[in-house]
Parts: C-alpha cells; structure tokens; sequence
C-alpha cells in the first residue's frame, strides 16, 4: 500500500467508528436525570438551565427531580425513586459527603453511572480505587477551597486587615460548604495575622437562622467586624441580621454565590463582594460529559469551573451580571 492509501485508510477507521458511534446515540435517545441538593435554589435552576441547554443540543431527555431542602434524609428517597427509573445517567449533588455513598452504591450497582455536580461523596476523588465513595466518573464544580480564600482576602480588604470575623455557614458534613470554611479560615491563619475568626455558626440552610444567629454574635461581640456568608442562604440571611442590626456598611459582608437579590444589597453596600459560581457551566458539562461516557467515550474525572467575583464597581456590567443565578 503506498503512503497515502494507507493515511487514507488510517484516517477512515476512527472517522467510521465515530459515524456508527454518533448514529447509534441518535438512534437511542438518552434519559439523564438531575437531582439538585434542593430544588428551590437559584443556584441549583440554573445549573438545570446550563444542563437544559446541553441536553437540547444533544438531543437527551433531562429530568430534573428533587427535594425541597437541603438534606440526606430527604433526597435519598428521591435517589431511589429516580433508579427506579432507570435512567442512562446520573448528575447529582450529594447533600452529605457521607451518607449518599450508600445510596448512590445502589445506582452504580445497577449499572447507571453516576457524576457528582457542585458537590461530592468521600474524598472526591474519584476512579482512584480506594475507598467505598470512589465509583462516581467525574466531579464537576467550582474549587471550593479557593472561594474561601477569595472570599477571606476580600472580607480583610473590606475591613481593613484587622478584627472580628466569623463564617455563617450550613452544616458539617456537605463537601462544598466545608471547603469553603476551610479555604477562609487557611486564608486568615496565614495571610491575616490581625483578625480573629470567631466560632462558625451553623444555620441549616435557614436564612432565618443565619439572621438571629449574626445578632446573636453581634449581642456578644460588639466589636463584630465581618462574616462571610459560606452559601446562598447563609449569605443572605447574616446581610439581614447585619441590616436588622442597623449596623448596614459598619458589618462587612461576603457572599458566596449571587441571587439577583445581591444586586441591591451590594448597591445599598450591605454586602460588599459576592462571589458567583457558575452553575450554569456545572449543568453544562455534567450532561456533555454524561453523553460523552454514554456513547463511549472517556471523560475527565475532574471539572473544575470558575468564579466572577461582584461588587460596588462592577455590578452593572452586563458581563459580570450575566453570572447572577436564574430564579
Ligand atoms: O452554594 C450552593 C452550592 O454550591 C452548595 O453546595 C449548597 O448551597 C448552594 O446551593 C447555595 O444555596
């Protein structure tokens, strides 16, 4: 065979084997099932929004099922429901490191595979063959410890390198939320020898809780200088007590994520800088990457996505708005 009939041949395998690839995923249409850490979270609507769009592109059903808080107890009953199913692929967000390993056994059991969005079970990492939590093929979200340190830089810029600080966080036990406390609190040990980072309060995700609690520190240290508000609803509920508080602009506040409620708190300088995650990307790259495994290619076992850092300067920017969560 001379040179170029043999490229030829070559370059016609792979071409081949991707047509009948590509022709068998058409002839099948895949069920993907996403399953939030809740479903009444801006966070978690548009992260089905970037899932949505990929899913249409591709041509997959994605069914988005949830639970309405944040909690093993009640999503796990939807899990079941979802194997039940049996659907091609599973994107879901574990709402405990730990008590979906189990759970989510049983979906990789009966062969459906499974991705882990925004947040993960056991260490995270996954494929390694060590540990029960490591079957999950990829894992897909923000790098979390690195938010808490942006989130712990800007929080000593705001208050000028010195005071009281504490973290208003969820609970113990969920990948994301931990990360991001121990990303600030790594952050202020080694960078921010003049502030003082007083006990986590945990709201379980109750924005209320989050409010009394904030007063409540407040009422104990009124000397209080800033929180960082580790998640949507923790944000939002210490900018409320700092506002109930009447202590508006003296109280500096950093969210982690980006309602667009964060707009006006930012514009009222009740909140100082917001970190948004791109759960959009999230939704995205899970589905892709379900799709990618289901017609027979290899995915990455880690996806990291980014950050958009809003504040006074730059919130109106169609750029940096664009990032804000859908409702
Ligand atoms: O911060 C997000 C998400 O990343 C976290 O795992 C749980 O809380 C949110 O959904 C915001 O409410």
């Amino acid at each position: 065979m001379d040179r170029r009939k043999f490229l030829g041949a070559a370059s016609a395998l792979p071409l081949t084997a991707a047509a009948a690839t590509m022709a068998k995923a058409q002839d099948k249409k895949f069920t993907i099932a996403l399953i939030p850490g809740l479903t009444t979270d801006g966070f978690y609507i548009t992260m089905n929004r970037g899932a949505q769009a990929a899913a249409d592109a591709l041509g997959v059903e994605l069914v988005f099922q949830g639970a309405p808080d944040f909690n093993p107890v009640t999503q796990v009953p939807v899990l079941d429901a979802v194997i039940a199913r049996a659907p091609n692929a599973i994107l879901i967000a574990p709402t405990d490191k730990v008590q979906l390993v189990e759970p989510l056994k049983k979906a990789h059991d009966a062969g459906i595979p499974v991705i882990t969005v925004d947040t993960f079970i056991g260490t995270g990492n996954y494929q390694t063959g060590a540990g029960d939590g490591d079957f999950p093929l990829s894992y897909i979200a923000s790098d979390n410890v690195l938010g808490g340190k942006i989130a712990a830089r800007a929080l000593a810029a705001a208050i000028g390198g010195t005071g009281k600080v504490f973290v208003s966080n969820v609970k113990p036990g969920i990948s994301t939320t931990d990360q991001r406390e121990e990303g600030f609190k790594t952050a202020m040990a080694e960078e921010f020898p003049n502030i003082t980072v007083l006990e986590t309060q945990f709201n379980d995700n109750d924005a209320n809780k989050a409010a009394s609690q904030l007063q409540g520190v407040f009422a104990r240290d009124a000397d209080l200088k800033g929180v960082f508000g580790a998640n949507l609803f923790s944000a939002l509920g210490a900018a409320t007590g700092v506002q109930q508080a009447g202590q508006t602009g003296t109280i500096k506040v950093v969210a982690f994520d980006a309602p667009v409620s964060i707009v006006d708190n930012i514009k009222t300088g009740l909140v100082d800088v917001a970190i948004a995650q791109h759960p959009a990307e999230i939704g995205y790259f899970g589905v892709v990457s379900a799709f990618a495994h289901l017609t027979g290619n290899s995915i990455p076992v880690s996806i990291g996505t980014g950050f958009t850092i809003m504040d006074a300067s730059n919130i109106d920017d169609p750029e940096v708005a664009k990032y804000l969560y859908s409702e």
